[in-house]
């Protein structure tokens, strides 16, 4: 028999335990986490890469694109498996990142020449594999297919050998047109010649930028991307885009790049949900993305928590209850985001107190109950719409955290996120305006109203993220987002 007024520990899903007195404190290092593991992205099947298959002749640009998109340093995606075997055996060894990109398994074709069908037949061969695979993690998730627009006749034998014959079954492809860059840079020559050569002295540089940015992009829709659709037809599941990273650039941001489209293009192509958080995590470039991947997976776990759909959801949770869906939410979100040293992180239970406690901008102590509520402002155990309104403040805090992890991150040089790092992100998070906007947001609109509705909740929460994303950030994904051109 149990004894009266002790409550058995509240199970990890279960937001309404029986029994649950929201007078109970729960000693917080005693909840035992899931470790981070992309099975919380409700994948079909254990899955914990995106597996990729990288195609395009010698120097298209393949090994600089899987830099930038998947934040491997270049020497890394250059890549070591050159030396092992003879150029058409490449594709066949998978390339992973320990360290640097864990959701990660590349197959690179390596270069080969325009009539080398030899590659193309082994390339093809090596798809039929993969076809045959019965589990998700052996299958191939999506092509990339590099064209150079750096050269006149973009279609040559291997691409007529590969789009007529090759079979790809349900496997999406990405035909991208790589060092679009060059083509701005021939136009913008050519513009400039022509107007020196009529005598014009006074030049308005950034107007001929402009002007060539315009012409590129109008032969590469006749030349290349034209053309391919002239070639081959439209096709369901490919689709084309291009891109143009200058070396010169430190980073990608640059007018004529076009990774972040990628990166949003191949999210787009991929049939599944789980596929496509999936590649949210696998992909390191796009923080868009990765938000947007947040908050369908926090979202998931969210209404998994209040019982599968099951509207209206029980009121009455306590801090335990609450504590225990805050952490399964930010095992998922973390997995979306998937930042080098992350995992190891937030496995300690002092480090997810001071997340909690930077979403809220409250002290939370090592034992959680009825203070805590206290101190949230809510008195006595949560009904049903304040469960919302505190779970959407979480989805959303840790998200916006998260972003600023991700930056930080990207501008270290030593690769990891570290305990200090962590720390004073949370707090920086915890005192800006962003995550007060945010929280303002959330309390002033989730009501009895709109709490049991998917859609209303799920619009509330993207405003409460537009208004709390930090300027500085919204800034640098503008610029990355920007194809072709200011
Ligand atoms: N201007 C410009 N140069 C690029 C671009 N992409 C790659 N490059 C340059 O082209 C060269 C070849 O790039 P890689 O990424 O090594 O090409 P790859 O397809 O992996 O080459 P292989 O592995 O030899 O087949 C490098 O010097 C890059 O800096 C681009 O979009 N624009
Ligand atoms: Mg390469």
């Amino acid at each position: 028999m149990p004894s009266i007024g002790r409550s058995p520990p509240p199970s990890p899903l279960n937001l309404n335990v029986a029994n649950d007195d929201y007078r109970l404190d729960v000693d917080t290092s005693k909840i035992v986490t899931e470790a981070p593991s992309t099975q919380l992205l409700n994948l079909p099947e254990a899955c914990d890469k995106f597996r990729i298959l990288i195609i395009g002749k010698a120097g298209v640009g393949k090994s600089t694109i899987c830099s930038k998109v998947f934040g491997i340093p270049p020497e890394k995606a250059g890549v070591s498996h050159y030396s092992v075997g003879t150029a058409k055996e490449k594709v066949w060894y998978p390339l992973t990142f320990e360290g640097a990109n864990e959701n990660l398994i590349m197959h690179d074709s390596g270069g080969f020449e325009a009539g080398d069908l030899n590659c193309v037949n082994a390339i093809t061969e090596f798809i039929e594999f993969r076809k045959k695979q019965h589990h998700l993690a052996d299958q191939l998730h999506c092509i990339w297919y590099c064209i150079s627009c750096n050269s006149n006749r973009p279609i040559q034998e291997a691409e007529l050998q590969f789009f007529q014959k090759a079979d790809v079954g349900n496997i999406p492809v990405v035909v991208v047109f790589t060092q679009f860059d060059k083509l701005v840079d021939a136009a913008f020559i050519k513009l400039l010649n022509r107007a020196m050569s009529k005598g014009n002295t006074q030049l308005d540089i950034p107007h001929l930028r402009e002007l060539a940015h315009n012409a590129a992009v109008a032969q590469y829709e006749k030349e290349y991307r034209g053309q391919f659709e002239r070639t081959f037809g439209r096709r369901n599941r490919v689709t084309i885009t291009r891109i143009g990273i200058r070396p010169e650039d430190e980073d990608d941001t640059g007018p004529t790049s076009g990774v972040d489209t990628l990166v949003q293009e191949t999210r787009e192509i991929l049939l599944e949900d789980g596929l496509k958080l999936l590649w949210a995590a696998a992909q390191a470039h796009s923080a868009d993305v990765k938000l947007q991947a947040s908050i369908d997976a926090g979202m998931a776990t969210f209404w998994r928590a209040v019982g599968l759909n099951a509207i209206p959801f029980l009121p009455f949770v306590s801090a335990a209850g609450l504590y225990n869906s805050f952490n399964k939410i930010l095992a998922t979100i973390n997995t979306v985001w998937r930042i080098p040293g992350c995992d190891r992180l937030i496995q300690k239970s002092k480090m997810r107190n001071k997340i909690l406690q930077g979403c809220f901008d409250v002290n939370v102590f090592d034992r959680i109950g009825a203070q805590f509520l206290i101190s949230i402002n809510i008195f006595g155990p949560l009904s049903g719409s304040q469960t919302a309104m505190v779970l959407l403040k979480l989805i959303a805090g840790i998200s916006l955290l998260y972003e600023s992890i991700f930056w930080e991150y990207k501008n270290r040089s030593d690769g990891r996120i570290t305990q200090e790092s962590m720390e004073k992100l949370i707090l920086q998070f915890q005192k800006s305006d962003g995550r007060s906007r945010m929280a303002n947001h959330l309390t002033g609109t989730i009501s009895t109203a709109n709490a049991y509705s998917k859609e209303a909740c799920l619009k509330e929460l993207q405003k409460a993220i537009e208004y709390g994303r930090n300027e500085k950030f919204k800034n640098l994904i503008r610029k990355h987002t920007v194809v072709g051109g200011e």
